[in-house]
């Protein structure tokens, strides 16, 4: 009788604090991504590394206590992102969310989880200003800054006599709108020309105006940012037109499934990746198994990000933990979430993605990066990225 009053005691301690509450198990970590829209030609290969990993941390869990995603679509748009993290904070209690796909949408949702101190780890958003929304914000997905000149210097590569050059970006976007001026800066310090530089929107379909614009500038180089349907899109109308120069896609073409939107015309298109299925480290090589096992492929960036994502909470749990002598089950959510947020910005990780670590600002510390082309066969069904050495 003693020891259930002992066990009770505390709940009704914190329920008189209204707000109080403890972590329930298994310990509910949110994954907010698109799983519906456009935008779930990257949130699908988001849920699949989320996946993963939970399946691979499960097997030792938080110190013995389990964890659970909890996952909730965003739809493709910022109205749809906000609702996931209100519902991932307020009704399902998750210690922290995984999410959103787009940076458009994080600058929506983000903030929201930021007033109610629920720390965010973006799996994919790389626009300049993210982890500035707020202390509780971070990302896994290294910024564009950091990423896109990779793709210019290795066209460069391929052609040495590139000087005219269109960029061409999505205006409705925020992920786009911050890619591009990395591309024209790395255009500039390269000592390349921009001839015309070209606005569209993420919903377009049809490209004329820019394609036959590209067209009569005569370059030797297409440099696009936007998402995987429109860019997808894009490419194949350029080609269609007779463009025959090299094409960069910035990150919305980091997926498989841009191939069955630009078919055949997706091959030689140059992409800068963060991810590599051949990072020589143990939690790589777990991930990159798994994945293989049921899809016959290697694993994309977007999972292995996703991954990423999971593997820090889980770390920083078992840090709060550490530092707690609680288990996080004896904790209140509120207390969880505020430790957890601090400890995720401690040490570094082991990760599909290299050793990382986050910097004070929630900022990705990471060391490589890759560009990968595409190669379609000659269906212009099966392709695949093949990193460039
Ligand atoms: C962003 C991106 C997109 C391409 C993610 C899918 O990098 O929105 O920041």
């Amino acid at each position: 009788m003693k020891r259930v009053l002992l066990a009770v005691l505390p709940v009704v301690m914190f329920a008189a604090g209204a707000e109080a509450e403890l972590v329930g198990a298994p310990i509910p970590i949110g994954v907010g991504v698109a799983q519906t829209s456009n935008v779930a030609l990257f949130g699908q290969e988001q849920i699949i590394g989320a996946k993963i990993a939970e399946k691979y941390f499960n097997k030792q869990g938080v110190n013995g206590t389990p964890i659970k995603l909890v996952t909730q679509d965003t739809g493709g748009d910022e109205a749809g992102a906000i609702n996931a993290f209100q519902n991932l904070i307020s009704k399902e209690k998750v210690v922290g969310i995984v999410g959103p796909t787009l940076s458009q949408q994080a600058f929506g949702a983000d903030p929201v989880a930021n007033r109610l101190k629920v720390p965010v780890i973006g799996p994919s958003n790389t626009a300049k200003g993210i982890p500035q929304i707020g202390e509780f914000i971070g990302r896994v997905s290294a910024p564009v800054a950091k990423v896109a000149p990779y793709a210019v210097k290795q066209a460069m590569k391929q052609n040495p006599n590139i000087k005219r050059v269109a960029v061409l970006y999505a205006q409705n976007d925020a992920f786009s709108s911050s890619e591009t001026v990395t591309f024209q800066e790395t255009v500039k310090n390269l000592k390349l020309e921009m001839v015309t530089l070209q606005k569209f929107m993420t919903t377009d379909t049809d490209f004329t105006t820019q394609a036959t614009a590209v067209l009569g500038a005569n370059v030797d180089l297409a440099i696009i940012s936007g998402l995987a349907a429109d860019g997808g899109n894009l490419v194949k109308q350029l080609r269609q037109l007779g463009y025959k120069g090299i094409i960069i896609g910035g990150n919305g073409f980091n997926t498989a499934n841009l191939f069955p939107v630009c078919g055949k015309n997706c091959d030689g298109i140059l992409v800068a990746q963060a991810y590599s299925p051949e990072a020589n480290n143990p939690t790589n090589k777990a991930f990159v198994a798994d994945y293989r096992a049921t899809y016959k492929k290697d694993p994309p960036q977007f999972s292995a990000q996703a991954f990423t994502a999971v593997q820090l909470f889980v770390e920083g749990l078992r840090k709060v933990e550490a530092a707690t002598k609680k288990k996080i089950t004896q904790l209140d959510l509120s207390v969880v979430r505020t430790e957890l947020n601090k400890a995720l910005r401690e040490g570094s990780y082991i990760t599909p993605l290299g050793e990382i670590a986050l910097d004070k600002e929630g900022e990705i510390n990471q060391k490589t990066f890759y560009v990968s082309e595409i190669k379609m066969d000659a269906g212009g069904k099966v392709g695949k990225f093949v990193i460039v050495k």
